[in-house]
């Protein structure tokens, strides 16, 4: 082979990426599942700041790792594609006057330069992008498919109003002290009529994690997003007009110190129970708080806030009297939207009943002597002034109570979920359009699938006008009518964009075929072995894909019912300890490292800079090592051995494969780096043999693909080093020595055993 002192990285990377291009030999194989593995970055929204270290860190390190499958035998799939619809591209036209579409497709263009100086193994050819027709046809296909089987369905939500802009807001617009952060007007709740998906209704089969090789932590933030409680509804009869109100409650051993009710705002019907005398008190109570969102009524540290109804119930238990108060601490969107309030216990029925005068009468004796003066207690105990239930512990007086409750028909126990369903519309126009239609009566019906993509016009007003930017399209209102008649409307709400995101991994395989979404053979792809992409999407875009799953194979679509068998999150990357954006003015762009040293060094140092789970600070102090290392790798393969390998060479060499191996197997990339500096550093004077130098290329290859690609070259061969097998070490090589150690028991020596 030819000797050379130092290689010229920006020469070789390019040859390299445009052989990559042109042949595409090291690339899977369509026709082939055997040994299958389908490794998954999330796909990334196309903004207008260009890459930056975030999406290298992303994307370097586990190309890394799909190439190491691909050197282990697998046929790897590693598709790549965009996120293209959203709000920053709606608001940077409702700003410049550019339409979405072309400064979305120019932001796709330099994005995917970037991306492909990375030097990574993506199935270009299988891009998706979320806001071309092509795609989001089948976006309202799913749609369609969830309607016909009444998992999409329509009803008024509240929703955050800005009245000056006269827009819907998303909840990140809305300032902590309830204004606006466009117009700065004070932001209101206004009841629109949405578009829901019925995630509610697989809120237990999204509680089985079996079979998912998941971060413990995603787990558990996907179970309290769930938010399963178990307890029991049971009703109080209203002491006039003979109505039930059910409330639902884990504490029923409490059900003895209730001393009044507390009904949500939005409480159905409340205005026809309640007396003329206090019905004005309670309208303006409930129309004040349409100024609160549910964050601000759940804060424990605001003042409660409510109002007496004029209504009294007869507690079932001992047939007390007790009022009926509506406080906004009460959700409408939990339990039954009523509670009964235990004031001795729980704190914010302590506070409120403390602000409004209230009985607090303590029913569980917890053994110590705080004063229920100061705050409620809310442990476990013992019951007191409990009739039947007491000197009995909390729990067995639950389950006792439950029971009476039973046996006197008055309640039973109720599995409750903090999940909502899924509120899928967007009064916005970069959006996936809903494929709905409205007859002349306002009713509602489903656009047959032979007009699908149903197209977002181009004639519209970004700037919202009090309704959805589509109601002002002539286009759209046309293509209706002339569809459907005179005096039908079109659907104006768009969809949220995490429904293009929720299935955007069954299309890959599938991505250029125009007559379904994926097929059965374009399934065998899946479910995605490796799915890596950062922990902020562990409940909304990682629950929504679950479930969209979940919801196909019950509709007999696919065949598996998880999208993503392995999960794992990479780190962030901050500078001087914060996350890095282009408000903060703190980013750091790859462009001018990847010119001066590489990419190949670029990303080895990205991944060499700790573990990748863990994320840094960013400093590029130590990107000359790395360029060192690579340059010494190079001279290294260049030099052969002038003598015989020793025992402990033949050590070294092993161990290197063994650790390398296990390092990628774990994601843990710095340390197969540093395991290979180390095997640089000892056959550095010595060189290597022959069969050693071509192993040594391949361990290097998955971290350095150009370089590696080079030598490979260099080493007189002709096809690509990602053809290669990915060594194996030889066990017995890498025991040195063995040593014996004596076991003793209580003093006594028992025996000896061998270890390597
Ligand atoms: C009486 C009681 C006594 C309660 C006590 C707690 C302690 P988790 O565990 O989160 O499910 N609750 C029920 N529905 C509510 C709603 N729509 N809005 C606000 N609060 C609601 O919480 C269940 C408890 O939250 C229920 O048990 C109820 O208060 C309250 F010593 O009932 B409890």
């Amino acid at each position: 082979f030819q000797l050379m002192n130092s290689y010229n990285h920006l020469s070789v990377e390019t040859k390299w990426q445009k052989k990559w291009e042109d042949k595409n030999d090291h690339l899977f194989e369509i026709e082939s599942f055997e040994n299958k593995k389908y490794v998954l970055t999330m796909f990334s929204y196309p903004s207008g700041d260009k890459l930056h270290i975030g999406h290298w860190y992303n994307y370097g390190p586990v190309d890394t790792y799909a190439r190491y499958l691909k050197l282990k035998g697998y046929n790897v799939f590693q598709p790549q594609g965009f996120d293209a619809f959203g709000l920053p591209a709606e608001n940077f036209a409702i700003k410049n006057g550019i339409h979405p579409q072309k400064s979305t497709s120019k932001n796709i263009g330099v994005m995917k330069s970037q991306l492909k100086k990375i030097g990574a193994m993506f199935n270009w050819e299988n891009e998706v992008i979320t806001c071309h027709p092509d795609y989001y046809k089948w976006t309202q296909w799913l749609f369609l498919e969830l309607y016909k089987n009444k998992l999409a369905y329509q009803k008024k939500a509240l929703v955050n109003w800005d009245p000056v802009d006269q827009t819907v807001l998303a909840n990140e617009q809305v300032l902590p002290d309830g204004t606006s952060e466009r117009s700065g007007g004070k932001v209101i709740q206004k009841p629109l009529k949405q578009w829901f998906f019925k995630i509610t209704n697989y809120a237990e089969k999204l509680l089985d994690f079996s079979n998912l090789n998941w971060p413990t932590k995603t787990i558990s933030m996907q179970k309290n997003w769930i938010g399963k409680s178990t307890g029991s509804k049971l009703s109080f009869k209203l002491e006039k007009n003979n109505t039930d109100i059910d409330v639902f409650t884990t504490r029923p051993d409490t059900l003895f110190g209730c001393t009044y009710l507390v009904l949500s705002p939005e409480f159905p019907n409340i205005n026809n129970l309640i007396e003329d005398s206090y019905a004005s008190s309670v309208s303006d109570y409930c129309n004040d708080v349409k100024n609160k969102n549910e964050k601000q009524r759940i804060d424990e540290r605001l003042e409660k806030t409510g109002v007496f109804t004029g209504l009294y119930a007869i507690n079932p238990v001992n047939n007390k009297k007790i009022p009926v108060w509506i406080a906004d601490y009460v959700l409408m969107t939990y339990g039954t939207g009523a509670i009964m309030a235990v004031p001795a216990h729980d704190q914010r029925d302590y506070d409120f009943a403390r602000k409004y005068s209230i009985d607090i009468l303590k029913v569980v004796d917890d053994g110590s002597n705080i004063s229920i003066d100061e705050k409620a207690f809310t442990g476990s105990g013992i019951c007191i002034n409990s009739d039947f239930l007491n000197n009995l512990s909390t729990s067995v007086a639950s389950a006792k109570m439950l029971d009476w409750l039973e046996n006197n028909n008055n309640g039973s126990k109720h599995i409750t979920y903090r999940l909502k369903d899924w509120l899928i519309s967007r009064q916005r126009y970069w959006g996936t359009p809903i494929p709905i239609v409205y007859d002349p009566d306002g009713k509602a019906h489903p656009i047959p699938e032979k007009y699908l993509p149903w197209e977002l016009p181009d004639d519209v007003e970004y700037k919202p006008k009090g309704t959805s930017p589509l109601g002002s399209s002539k286009i759209l209102l046309d293509r209706t009518e002339k569809i459907f008649g005179k005096g039908w409307t079109p659907e104006i709400d768009t969809m949220d964009t995490f429904v293009c995101s929720s299935w955007y991994y069954l299309r890959y395989p599938y991505s250029s075929s125009d007559d379904l979404p994926f097929s059965k053979e374009s399934n065998k792809w899946l479910p995605v072995d490796h799915y890596i992409g950062g922990s902020e999407h562990a409940t909304m875009h990682l629950l929504y894909a679950r479930f969209i799953t979940k919801c196909l194979n019950d509709l007999n679509l696919i065949e598996f019912n998880e999208p993503f068998t392995h999960l794992f999150h990479q780190g962030t990357i901050t500078k001087d300890g914060s996350k890095m954006s282009k408000s903060k003015g703190n980013t750091v762009s790859p462009d001018s490292f990847v010119d001066e040293y590489g990419s190949d060094t670029f990303r080895c140092y990205l991944m060499f800079m700790g573990p990748y789970e863990d994320g840094g600070d960013w400093d590029d102090s130590g990107i000359k090592g790395v360029d060192r290392f690579l340059k010494r790798s190079y001279r290294l393969v260049n030099k052969v051995a002038n003598s015989l390998l020793t025992a402990e060479d033949n050590y070294i060499y092993n161990l290197t494969i063994k650790n390398v191996t296990t390092s990628i197997d774990s994601m843990k990339f710095n340390t197969g780096i540093s395991k290979l500096m180390e095997f640089v550093n000892y056959f550095y004077y010595k060189g290597l043999d022959e069969t050693m130098r071509n192993n040594f290329i391949i361990l290097l290859s998955p971290f350095a693909p150009h370089l590696s690609e080079e030598l490979w070259e260099i080493s007189n061969n002709k096809k690509s080093v990602f053809n290669e097998k990915w060594p194996i070490y030889d066990k017995s090589k890498i025991v040195l020595s063995t040593t014996s150690i004596a076991i003793q028991v209580n003093g006594k020596l028992r025996g000896n055993i061998d270890i390597d």
